[in-house]
């Protein structure tokens, strides 16, 4: 269910955010592969690669090839936090942990030659000094959406599977100045803005200040928020006066008990259905994240799940196989049991299984996620799950058949260069804005 439109939906804030803290006496190049080759030719002094579990392996090969030049690299982002010491093995400098707050020091040490081989500054405070992003060094053409913000780091739950579990991650919640914020999201010069942070709920009253800050924007907006946010309507309220269409919830699954194996303790099954009611109600759209693989999952848990999705007419479902990423709680618990099959990091994308499941074959999980996005995105479900609110209606339509179901063909659209193109008409189709 899903294509390269994936990685064409937006860029990378993480690359974006030190190339707009960098000086101007530097000449600065985003290169992003998943829009064109990467020009090896350019007579770099420094390249900094961001590096994801699953893009590690194609890092490691690009680094190799300008290291070969003669350039310097340097490798930061969340698998190199989570694994430097593999990541040592394929530069000449990492860097663990936030990179805003080492970058300076990164280009005066480059300067007299005096690279190191590892920057790692933890910063315990709760402000997070996100620059404002330059979006000049960014084609907004090449991406579906740009319209993309930072608002917080990190999370105060800790489960089990999530990168947040991580030894290197700092447990405390970061949260961004209001007035840059503010100043950030009028600067993108649309109504529609998409909130990436891992939890937008985080700290409930900083939350609330947000909203309170934005309502004189008249914004539509989308977030992800932990699946807690059932127990305060009042927050709920606030989202809806100030445009939020849509959340991305950690629902995971509808079994306690594989919830509380993995340490997700905010979630209650039980709760979840007056959870939807309370965001239908305020006619707030719900993108589901559900795993499957947990130890105390059976065979059957694709259809119970599936079934009580349809019911509860979830808008949209991201499906997850279960994945150790490095560095997590449940890698080191898998090592440990001897239950990890495969360590090719290009298949840690959730969509491939890499560890023994308990209760099921290798083959039983994968051929059970698959049936579980078929099912949930045929069209007679889909036609089941059609919301209640008229409102809804065209952006469910638009998500549910243009990027799940026939993903593939607006794939295909996307040759012609009319991306952005076609994430505007959406956004118009959607919710009547520009
Ligand atoms: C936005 C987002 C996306 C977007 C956009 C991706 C993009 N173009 O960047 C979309 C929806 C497309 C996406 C897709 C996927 N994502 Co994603 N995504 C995120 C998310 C929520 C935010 C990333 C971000 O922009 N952060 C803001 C920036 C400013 O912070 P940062 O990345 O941490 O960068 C700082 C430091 O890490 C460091 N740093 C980073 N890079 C570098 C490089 C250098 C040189 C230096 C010095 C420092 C440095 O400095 C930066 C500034 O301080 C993260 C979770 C998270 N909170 O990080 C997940 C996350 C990165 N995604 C993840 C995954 C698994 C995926 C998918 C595989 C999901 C899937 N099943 O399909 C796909 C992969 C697509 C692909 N391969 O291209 C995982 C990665 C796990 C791992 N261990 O690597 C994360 C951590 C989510 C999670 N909770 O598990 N994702
Ligand atoms: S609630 Fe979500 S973001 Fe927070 S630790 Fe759990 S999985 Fe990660």
């Amino acid at each position: 269910m899903d294509t390269d439109l994936k990685r064409l939906l937006s860029p990378s804030l993480s690359l974006l955010s030190l190339a707009s803290l960098t000086p101007n006496e530097y000449e600065v190049i985003i290169e992003d592969e998943n829009i064109k080759s990467i020009d090896y030719s350019e007579p770099a002094d420094l390249v900094g690669i961001t590096v994801n579990v699953d893009t590690a392996k194609r890092a490691y090969e690009i680094s190799k090839r300008f290291r070969e030049k003669g350039v310097k690299v340097i490798l930061g982002g969340i698998h190199v936090s989570a694994s430097p010491e593999e990541s040592k093995k394929h530069s000449d400098s990492i860097c663990i942990g936030e990179g805003i707050y080492v970058w300076n020091d990164v280009l005066k040490d480059l300067k007299t030659g005096n690279l190191k081989r590892i920057y790692c500054r933890k910063n315990n405070s709760e402000r997070y000094e996100l620059p404002t992003m330059n979006w000049e060094f960014i084609n907004r053409n090449n991406y579906l959406y740009t319209n993309i913000i930072t608002a917080s780091k990190g999370c105060p739950y800790c489960c089990d599977f999530c990168y947040n579990s991580c030894e290197y991650i700092d447990k405390q919640y970061k949260m961004r100045n209001m007035a840059d914020l503010v100043n950030e999201i009028e600067r993108h010069e649309t109504k529609h803005i998409m909130f990436i942070d891992d939890n937008l709920i985080g700290n409930i009253e900083w939350t609330k200040k947000l909203l309170r800050h934005i309502k004189h924007l008249n914004l539509s907006w989308n977030g992800a928020v932990s699946a807690n946010i059932g127990n305060h309507p009042e927050l709920l309220d606030m989202m809806k006066e100030t445009g939020c269409k849509s959340l991305f919830i950690g629902f995971e699954t509808i079994n306690n008990a594989s919830l509380m194996n993995v340490n997700k303790k905010q979630n209650r099954a039980e709760s979840y259905e007056k959870t939807i009611k309370e965001i239908h109600e305020r006619e707030i759209m719900i993108n589901a994240s559900i795993v499957f693989g947990f130890d105390n999952d059976h065979s059957n848990v694709f259809s119970q799940t599936v079934t009580w999705l349809v019911e509860n007419k979830i808008s949209t479902m991201t499906a997850h196989i279960l994945t150790p990423y490095p560095g997590t709680v449940l890698f080191k618990k898998l090592e440990k049991e001897k239950r990890i099959i495969s360590y090719d990091w290009n298949l840690y994308n959730t969509s491939n299984v890499v560890f023994k499941p308990r209760h099921m074959t290798e083959d039983e999980l994968y051929n059970g996620y698959i049936w579980a996005y078929n099912q949930f995105y045929s069209l007679q479900n889909i036609f089941k799950r059609i919301p209640d609110a008229k409102n809804q209606i065209a952006p469910y339509l638009l998500f549910n058949l243009f990027y799940r179901k026939y993903g593939k063909i607006t794939c295909q659209m996307t040759k012609f260069g009319l991306l952005n193109k076609i994430g505007k008409l959406a956004r118009k189709l959607s919710y009547n804005i520009n």
